[in-house]
């Protein structure tokens, strides 16, 4: 360890510690473009610089020497910070006034405001075609300021390196692997590249206008649900405390936005729940389809599964996402119980995923060109639908509910939003089948939190299985490698492509530090802890839905509305 002086205080730092990470400790604020707390390796836009005995140094790459004295804030510094913003905003379109990212997420606008740069273009500097290929992002290359964050999160987090640096003639570029456009490649729209792009380079495709000129125009019966995991992250937009459930004010606003109907996805994750778990018992009863059964309700993973491994594909669970289970049975029971024509009703999500964009247009998750979802938007964008509207968030009532039919969700349909939570919903319902409700066990602690990998062996009846939990794409592929080699078993396993699952989906408000993280997910397990309706099987619209309708789980009914297949 070493001691030195930063901006005239002495200060202990350990040899490891680099003196941007000392600085943050210290609440200095140093800018950063392409540095990011969940990457390690890009060091390139060199706005991190500081003075270190008179020398200016990239802060994110020097360790502590002796006798260092440090300066963080000199003439000089300011000099080379703005010739940086300068040169960027040179090569940079002049549109923040239409750009996604505007209004608080483009790190770049941020510091050139902090630092007083002006993008003066005048002229269309515009040389990329936008890249639309892919159904939940759109890759607009003219923003880019080659930070490499983009190529650091896709390669080391999720482990498919998609994007690759290139460079010719002095001319550095962001390309696909292969010269693909991004909807051609292995691209799995899982969207952490979105999130962490400080411009707005890389955004969800948006709907959110087409939604907002349909509620305005249209004739139809609009109906929307809710993810979990929305309850738990959108107030962050209105400078509400992360994790805080504001089911509430999101009705209230759904309300006076014109929708005809609220509901949420809690319910579907019940009716999801019954199914899959059916499923489960039946696989691990017959032993004649193969074990170990994996979760299908992340469409990232399902995409990743297709794409990557489709050796496995056989092992997804059959059972359509919550999401699409929802608009499945909008189409039909909801329709049939309120004689509403199928045609006639317009079922909207909203989703912290850019994924669900894609599910939602899958060939598969459609009837005779009635497609079960018509329109997915993401958290981001439903605070953009709000603010368009002129609603003020916070003032709306606190005393607000779904509709019913398809509106009461248990808390094991809540929590599916967190890492864990799929599992942990599936072996209450499971356990309460296979031991005729002996196991009391509820909480199934070991599954939660930010692991990478994370199992248990749980006793039921009869039969011990083997479950784990898998965060992240990167993750997973590991698990299946040895899968492969039979070096390791299990009989259920969840995956979600985003670390800590859904609350970090690539939808979700910006930033999303793992300390935002975290709150997300304390504030969805102390629902949970202080919920009376703990478990799927008991959720009484759930009961209604197979006693007038469904019949049973895994029944003739069922595998027509509720259930897929996939394709490679
Ligand atoms: Fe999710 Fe799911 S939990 S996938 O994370 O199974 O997006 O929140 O809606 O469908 O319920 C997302 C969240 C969501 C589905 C459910
Ligand atoms: Fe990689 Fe996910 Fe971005 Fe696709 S969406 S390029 S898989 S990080
Ligand atoms: Fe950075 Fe965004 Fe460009 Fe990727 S697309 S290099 S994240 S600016």
């Amino acid at each position: 360890n070493f001691q030195i002086e930063i901006d005239g205080v002495l200060t202990d730092i350990e040899s490891t510690q680099t003196l941007l990470e000392k600085c943050k400790e210290l609440g200095i604020n140093i800018p950063t473009l392409c540095h990011h707390e969940d990457l390690g390796s890009q060091k390139v836009c060199g706005i991190c610089v500081i003075e270190c005995n008179g020398e200016l140094l990239k802060s994110c790459e020097t360790y502590p020497q002796e006798n260092m004295i440090i300066k963080t804030k000199t003439p000089k510094i300011i000099e080379k910070r703005e010739k940086i913003l300068k040169d960027i905003m040179e090569n940079h379109p002049n549109d923040c006034l239409t750009c996604e990212k505007s209004k608080g997420d483009c790190e770049l606008q941020n510091i050139s405001f902090e630092y007083n740069i002006v993008n003066r273009n005048l002229v269309d500097i515009r040389k990329y075609e936008i890249d639309n290929s892919s159904s939940g992002i759109t890759r607009n290359m003219n923003k880019c300021i080659l930070c490499e964050r983009c190529v650091a999160i896709c390669k080391e987090v999720q482990g498919l390196g998609i994007y690759e640096v290139i460079e010719a003639d002095g001319v550095k570029e962001i390309v696909i692997k292969d010269g693909k456009l991004l909807g051609e490649s292995k691209c799995v729209s899982c969207g952490q590249c979105i999130k962490i792009c400080p411009v707005g380079a890389l955004t969800e495709k948006n709907s959110v206008t087409e939604l907002n000129r349909l509620l305005k125009n249209s004739q139809k019966h609009i109906v929307v649900q809710i993810a979990p995991a929305i309850k738990h992250t959108i107030g962050e937009e209105f400078f509400i405390t992360p994790g805080v459930d504001v089911t509430s004010k999101m009705v209230g606003a759904l309300k006076k936005l014109g929708f005809d109907k609220v509901f949420s996805t809690d319910f579907s994750a019940d009716v999801t729940i019954m199914e899959e778990g059916t499923e489960l018992i039946e696989r691990l009863m017959k032993g004649d389809r193969e074990l170990p059964m994996f979760t299908s309700c992340c469409p990232g993973w399902v995409n990743y599964v297709e794409k990557s491994y489709p050796n496995f594909i056989k092992n997804l669970s059959s059972c359509k996402s919550p999401q699409q289970m929802f608009g499945a049975l909008a189409k039909s029971y909801y329709s049939n119980t309120l004689n509403i024509p199928k045609e006639d009703i317009y079922v909207v999500s909203i989703m912290p995923c850019t994924a669900k964009k894609g599910e939602s247009e899958r060939i598969e998750m459609q009837e005779n060109g009635i497609r079960d979802v018509d329109l997915v938007i993401t958290t981001r964008e439903f605070a953009k639908l709000i603010k368009m509207n002129n609603i003020d968030f916070n003032s709306l009532p606190d005393d607000l509910t779904y509709d019913s039919f398809m509106g009461l969700g248990s808390s094991a349909g809540r929590i599916f939003g967190s890492s864990g939570g799929v599992m942990e919903a599936a072996l209450r319902t499971v356990s309460h089948i296979l031991t005729d409700g002996q196991l009391k066990q509820i909480e199934f602690k070991t599954l939660r939190g930010f692991e990478n990998v994370k199992s248990a062996e749980i006793i039921l009846g009869e039969r011990k299985i083997k479950v784990a939990v898998i965060n992240g794409i990167g993750s997973a592929k590991k698990v299946l490698d040895a899968i492969e080699k039979n070096k390791i078993y299990f009989d259920f396993i969840e995956v979600m492509a985003c670390y800590g699952g859904c609350i970090s989906g690539g939808g979700a408000p910006i930033p999303d530090s793992l300390e935002v993280r975290k709150s997300r997910m304390k504030g969805m397990y102390l629902f949970d802890s202080n919920s009376t309706l703990r478990k799927s099987h008991e959720n009484i619209e759930v009961i209604n839905l197979y006693k007038n309708y469904l019949k049973e789980p895994c029944g003739h009914k069922s595998h027509h509305i509720l259930h897929t297949t996939y394709s490679n």
